[in-house]
């Protein structure tokens, strides 16, 4: 089976390694000619696992202006550069192509619906932990799983299967019939952990630790529980506050990836977590302060 990825950061060359170890064709697409003439100086991914073991593979690379069709897209780039990344790849899709968003944020996911009505959109959330030491190169951090659904109109995964290989070492991978649940999980926590962690310039594990961070994540949670009860939106059975309180534990030494961005003076996702929420909270006529305050200090980051 053949395989598209497009956006070689740390969650991309993760997935590239691993569908061409379960011995799918896999190609990644890279931004310009100065990155793929940086990858065919080797033109190989480099992979160390959690127990610093290294392999290596061979995924093919292209440009998004080639005109070989695509019919299995992995989007993995950053939530605000999804737009883009469809519009350089659209005159390669075929109809009915399975487009995969494997990204952080929401937002995007209906924008990309509606501009591709003859493709199957997927939606997939991961608590896989992967980064870059060095352009394709990916060290595992932590294992997670990865869940994904069907966004486009059509319900049932029955009909339109997706077709991963059964097996593949190193990612656990489950379908469901409601993706919506877990990209609203994953936003949720991310909500909390991130601009929080990048205002606070704290490891994740700070926020559980510090009785006065936690008291502010108290706050952004309580703001994010309104929300999703105005929209009818499940999120946990107990509080989010918990989960949040749990995955900060589970991966405390971690920054988190909107800390690195702040750090590293880049554009933050903040648009797609926090001001996704924040639209909704518009909607709805609800007052979330606190939100808003975090996101006007993300926005106030400097970044290139
Ligand atoms: O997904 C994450 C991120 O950093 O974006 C969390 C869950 C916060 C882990 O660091």
């Amino acid at each position: 089976m053949q395989w598209h990825i497009l956006g070689a950061g740390a969650i991309g060359c993760l997935w590239a390694h691993c569908l061409i170890k379960a011995k799918q064709d896999v190609r990644i697409i890279l931004r310009n000619e100065v990155h793929l003439h940086t990858y065919k100086a080797t033109s190989r991914l480099h992979y160390t696992d959690m127990d610093a073991r290294k392999s290596h593979s061979f995924p093919q690379a292209e440009l998004p202006s080639d005109a070989a069709p695509i019919t299995r897209l992995f989007i993995t780039t950053k939530a605000f550069s999804t737009q883009d990344a469809i519009d350089s790849i659209r005159h390669r899709l075929v109809d009915n192509a399975h487009i995969v968003l494997l990204q952080n944020g929401m937002g995007q996911h209906e924008q990309v619906c509606n501009q591709l009505p003859h493709c199957h959109v997927w939606g997939a959330s991961s608590t896989d932990g992967a980064y870059l030491t060095s352009p394709f190169h990916v060290t595992r951090a932590g294992k997670g799983e990865t869940i994904i659904g069907l966004l486009s109109r059509y319900n049932k995964l029955s009909d339109f299967p997706l077709l991963l290989p059964e097996k593949m070492d190193d990612l656990t991978v489950h379908l469901t019939q409601n993706i919506s649940l877990y990209l609203w999980r994953k936003l949720a926590i991310n909500a909390a952990i991130n601009p929080l962690t990048a205002l606070l310039d704290c490891r994740n594990g700070a926020l559980s630790s510090v009785p006065a961070y936690r008291q502010k994540v108290s706050i952004i949670c309580k703001e994010i529980e309104a929300i999703a009860e105005s929209l009818h939106q499940p999120l946990f059975e107990d509080s989010l506050e918990k989960h949040v309180f749990s995955v900060a534990e589970l991966t405390a030494n971690n920054f988190s990836s909107m800390h690195q961005d702040v750090t590293h003076k880049r554009k933050t996702e903040i648009d797609y977590i926090n001001g996704f929420i924040q639209a909704q909270s518009a909607l709805k006529g609800l007052d979330t302060p606190f939100n808003k305050q975090l996101i006007t200090s993300i926005q106030a980051k400097p970044h290139s």
